[in-house]
């Protein structure tokens, strides 16, 4: 891999083409290996121009630190990065990663998941070139019983991130982020810790980018960035904004409480005043969301009378 984030790196430091003898005398390569490698930089979403007698021009999209950086503003959020080109799952990496001691905010994002989760053993779909999944280790100073609020501050900084693009996503409980009644987005936090003490959490977030087709089993339900609307998609910025976002939640969580994270979720929800399907491991049922309680919980109006806190669970729109 090492070999592909050389030609990459070279590539992108260069203003117009580069031979491919160029690279090969470079680095030590044959011309054949540096046009496998170029290929491969394409099933990563890159654009590589091939011409004849220039050589090859890099037109970036992909999520590599030097490709963030510059739309990057956080201060501890994802400055310790790991990108990898193909993982099982970030979550999974992370998690090992925290475990031998990775640093408050330290991120894991790949190009290609082959075994990205979801909640509850579910699958994610994570193709090469397409979308932003990655996953943050973070060590907040809060009892376990509260880990579920850092979900909701999560849901709302991707949100924002998203919102401040131009895109018009919404929040539907706890935190699938939805554009246009179908989920861009979903969440999955993991948490080590005591019965007193969180260790650490881990938050994977996975947004569906560039791709223009979709499986078939997601494909009434899902949606990306790039069919939500025809403007160009930049992954980088996508990612960028969106931690941006996040490091000014969590910190807006650790320094002030749970309310103010409320209040941006309230704002930004789209799943208040509708008709839901509520599924719980104990049971299924229909109600109304009514409101979200002070402490996060979902409050559903029950069909037939009666209301419900929902701690966990799932919601579908009915
Ligand atoms: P979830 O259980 O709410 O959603 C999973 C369900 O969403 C699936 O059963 C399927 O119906 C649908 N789905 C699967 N793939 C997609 C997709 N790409 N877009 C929209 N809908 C889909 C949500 O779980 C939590 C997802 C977290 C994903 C991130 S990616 C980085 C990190 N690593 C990892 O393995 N998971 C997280």
């Amino acid at each position: 891999m090492a070999i592909r984030d050389d030609i990459f790196a070279l590539l992108y430091a260069a203003d117009d083409y580069v031979s491919g003898e160029q690279i090969s005398e470079k680095l030590g390569i044959s011309r054949a290996a540096v046009w496998k490698h170029v290929q491969a930089l394409e099933q990563e979403g890159y654009t590589v121009e091939a011409v004849r007698r220039k050589g090859y021009r890099l037109l970036p999209n992909g999520i590599r630190a030097v490709e963030i950086e510059p739309y990057l503003q956080t201060k501890w959020l994802g400055r310790e990065y790991q990108y990898l080109t193909e993982v099982d799952s970030t979550n999974i990496y992370c998690k090992s990663w925290a475990d031998k001691g990775a640093p408050h905010g330290a991120m894991a994002a790949a190009d290609l998941q082959t075994a990205g989760r979801g909640r509850l053993g579910r699958a994610w779909s994570s193709p090469p070139g397409s979308g932003v999944w990655f996953s943050l280790v973070l060590r907040p100073n809060i009892s376990p019983d509260r880990a579920p609020q850092i979900s909701l501050a999560t849901a709302v900084g991707v949100a924002a991130g998203l919102r401040e693009l131009g895109y018009d996503a919404g929040i539907k409980w706890p935190n699938d982020i939805y554009i246009g009644g179908r989920k861009v987005c979903g969440m999955l936090t993991e948490m080590r810790g005591s019965m007193e003490s969180v260790e650490w959490v881990v938050v994977g977030i996975g947004i569906n980018c560039l791709n223009k087709e979709l499986p078939p089993e997601i494909k009434d339900i899902a949606t990306t960035l790039a069919l939500a609307s025809d403007k160009p998609v930049v992954r980088a910025e996508v990612l960028a904004m969106v931690l941006n976002k996040l490091e000014y939640y969590y910190s807006m969580l650790a320094d002030e409480g749970f309310a103010d994270i409320r209040r941006e979720w309230l704002a930004n929800n789209i799943t208040l005043g509708k008709r839901v399907n509520i599924r719980t491991l104990n049971e299924t049922f229909f109600g109304e969301a009514l409101d979200m309680t002070e402490d996060g919980s979902l409050l559903v109006k029950r069909e037939g009378g009666g209301e419900y806190t929902l701690v966990t669970g799932d919601v579908f729109f009915a």
